[in-house]
């Protein structure tokens, strides 16, 4: 192992010199399917990873609907505690574990401290939450009568996390899953296996500190055998999915046709747009953090660019100059700003996007040829590619240049005259998670953000479509999904509701006036 691997995984005690254990249900496990966690950047094989048998997935899935009999009767503030405790020790390990997945998944340094600033940040926010997930009492039409609206905890919730955000969703939906009193089961993405070791190593430690079941935050690593059983399994109440669209229908299908809760977070096809009365030195930077950053890996990076036809030229060539200057990087440098594409099969999206647009006669005015010798040596062995930006003949929203989510840093531009057609092509895709507008002036404001304006989850001023907080509620319409995680309501999905109508009369009247007496 080289010794920039070693120094990072060193620091979170992963054993490399055998296979990693990819299995903990209150004790580590993993006999089945290995598999290999390979540092995007070099090339390099991290380490290997032992994953769950169909026995040890089984058995997981009873450890956790165990452990959800045992922890729904904990009172939610201590369950708040837990999830403080579980806070601090992720922040004590906040540039480790930042460092990890600048290693792992190949995001830069920077991008990989704020990932686990964001866990940190939604457990503050489930601490809270547990001294305020409220029911309601309603009026009753009954004398003596009263309603109760009661949240219970749900049961056993299983995440499927994608290898851009190894670490946050999973935190997203671990915190509120706790905070409600579920156990939950995390099935990560078979490319990011280390960043799950830490993070469960971390988790786990609190929750023996307090003498609670290690299931309650189990892990299952493996492939698409694994995760289709957590899927297809009737002990497993909620699945909370995060990927592309076309697994997501399947997870759809199969969680619905059980009758299961599902949550969605699917592909982005994300849109800014830059009214001519725009700061342009604040909307220039910010597309190109959008566009480029996480070498266009997020579900929220801006992937199509509607500039007004009057600033178009200067918007462009001051985004060009931004893009000719930026040099790839190893992504644990603290210097860097671009990092690689995380698979090899990511380089194949790319280059096949790129050559899609070429056919359409799009003109490419940066990016579509390969780094070649202008890679650093180290890096060669890596997944690089040039970050795009192109300008189809037209705004077809039929072509696939504009209807598909590329999972790589291309971005399409094309100019309008007016806001009305920059909105329709902003809603005339099938994806609808995020979408930002630049402009200074109020009337455009309120046709945005009203119900003639973006479709999407997601609806910015003046702040780019990539990058929210976690306060409000996270996720996308229409082929995204639907789902929605992090802050504002989403705790909401995380229980389940009674509505309780409680007699306290020496009446048992029926409602609307119903009689029935014999
Ligand atoms: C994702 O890309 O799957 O808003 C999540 C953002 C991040 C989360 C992205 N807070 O870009």
């Amino acid at each position: 192992l080289s010794s920039r691997a070693s120094a990072v995984l060193g620091a979170l005690d992963i054993p490399t010199a055998q296979e990693v254990p990819g299995v903990y249900d209150g004790t580590w496990a993993g006999s089945g399917e290995v598999l290999e966690s390979v540092c995007p950047a070099t090339g390099e094989v991290l380490a290997r990873v032992q994953g769950a048998s169909p026995q040890e997935l089984q058995a997981a899935i009873e450890k956790s609907r165990e452990a959800y009999h045992f922890f729904r009767s904990v009172p939610a503030p201590r369950r708040g505690e837990i999830l403080r405790q579980i806070r601090e020790a992720l922040a004590a390990k906040r540039d480790e574990l930042g460092a990890l997945i600048s290693l792992e998944m190949g995001k830069i340094r920077t991008e990989g401290v704020g990932e686990v600033q964001e866990f940190v940040d939604i457990a503050d926010y489930a601490v809270g939450l547990s001294r305020m997930m409220n029911g309601r009492v309603v009026a009753s039409e009954r004398p003596g009568h009263s309603i109760l609206e009661v949240p219970n905890p749900l049961g056993v919730v299983a995440v499927l996390s994608a290898f851009n955000f190894p670490v946050a969703v999973y935190g997203w939906n671990l915190a509120l899953s706790m905070a409600a009193g579920n156990a939950t089961l995390w099935k990560p993405s078979p490319s990011t296996p280390l960043c799950s070791v830490a993070v469960t190593k971390i988790v786990s430690g609190v929750l023996e500190r307090n003498g609670i079941p290690g299931a309650v935050a189990g892990l299952v690593i493996g492939g698409k055998d694994v995760g289709e059983a957590v899927v297809e399994s009737e002990h497993v109440t909620m699945v909370s999915f995060t990927g592309s669209e076309n697994v997501g229908r399947q997870v759809g299908k199969v969680v619905q046709s059980r009758f299961g809760k599902v949550l969605l977070e699917l592909g982005g096809n994300n849109a800014s747009i830059v009214m001519p009365d725009a700061d342009l030195s604040l909307a220039v930077p910010a597309v190109f953090f959008g566009a480029v950053g996480t070498a266009g890996q997020r579900c929220t990076s801006t992937r199509r660019l509607f500039l007004h036809q009057d600033i178009a030229p200067a918007f462009l060539s001051r985004l060009q100059d931004m893009y000719n200057k930026l040099q790839p990087g190893d992504p644990l440098d603290p210097a860097t700003l671009y990092g690689p594409l995380h698979t090899r099969a990511a380089v194949g999206i790319y280059s096949s996007a790129i050559e899609r647009l070429r056919a359409g006669d799009a003109e490419l005015l940066c990016g579509g040829a390969s780094y070649g010798d202008d890679l650093p040596s180290a890096l060669r062995g890596g997944h690089w590619v040039r970050p795009a930006i192109a300008v189809p003949k037209k705004v077809d929203l039929e072509s696939d240049v504009w209807r598909t989510e590329t999972f790589a840093p291309v971005l399409c531009v094309a100019t309008f005259e007016r806001l009305e057609q920059a909105v329709a092509w902003n809603n005339g895709v099938p994806q609808g998670l995020s979408s930002s507008l630049w402009t200074r002036d109020i009337r455009n404001v309120g046709k945005w953000i009203g119900p003639a304006g973006s479709d999407a989850g997601i609806v910015n001023v003046n702040v780019g479509t990539s990058g929210a907080e976690i306060g409000a509620a996270f996720g996308g319409n229409k082929s995204t999904g639907w789902g929605r995680e992090s802050g504002g309501d989403a705790w909401k999905q995380y229980v389940r509701w009674s509505a309780c109508t409680l007699n306290f009369s020496d009446e048992a009247p029926l409602a609307q006036g119903v009689s029935f007496s014999a």
